[in-house]
């Protein structure tokens, strides 16, 4: 059974416990279910992380970019939280191990202040998805399925 990451950056351990107004009132050990429910009704095995830390995700880009290659692994699902408009050393992995990425933000970043307006990440990704709550997760891995079939 092929593979899907899904991983989540800085701070979004804290979802559910405050922000419900910008994030919603789900946890991510909910986020978490609803991705592997998902990805049981799509046949594919869903394997979820997250950390705080920018290093961390990068190395975890990497070994999805060999398991891709590998034919293991059908691509990544990510949501960089703040490094999203920091970060162009997670551009930079997503590109250099050649991940087929999809870019996902719970709340739409284009609403919001303007410094979340620009994403690192965007030029990388295969696509994006943005602004539908928490339900964004299954629908990226409908679209990761959709797009390796
Ligand atoms: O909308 C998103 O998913 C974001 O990626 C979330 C990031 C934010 O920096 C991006 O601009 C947009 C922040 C994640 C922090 O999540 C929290 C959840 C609950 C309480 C506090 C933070």
């Amino acid at each position: 059974m092929k593979k899907i990451l899904v991983l989540n950056g800085p701070n979004l351990n804290l979802l559910g416990t405050r922000e419900p107004a910008q994030y919603g009132h789900e946890t991510l050990a909910d986020v978490e279910r609803m991705c592997k429910e998902a990805g049981h009704k799509l046949g594919v095995a869903v394997e979820c992380r997250q950390s705080n830390h920018e290093g961390q995700l990068i190395d975890w880009i990497h070994e999805a970019g060999q398991e891709i290659a590998a034919g293991k692994m059908i691509g990544v699902v990510m949501n960089p939280g703040a490094y999203t408009h920091t970060s162009i050393a997670l551009h930079d992995a997503v590109k250099g191990a050649n991940v087929t990425l999809i870019e996902l933000h719970i709340s739409n970043v284009h609403a919001r202040e303007e410094f979340r307006h620009h994403s690192y990440i965007s030029p990388a990704a295969r696509g994006i998805i943005v602004g539908l709550g928490v339900k964004g997760y299954p629908l990226a891995i409908e679209a990761l399925v959709g797009l390796s079939g």
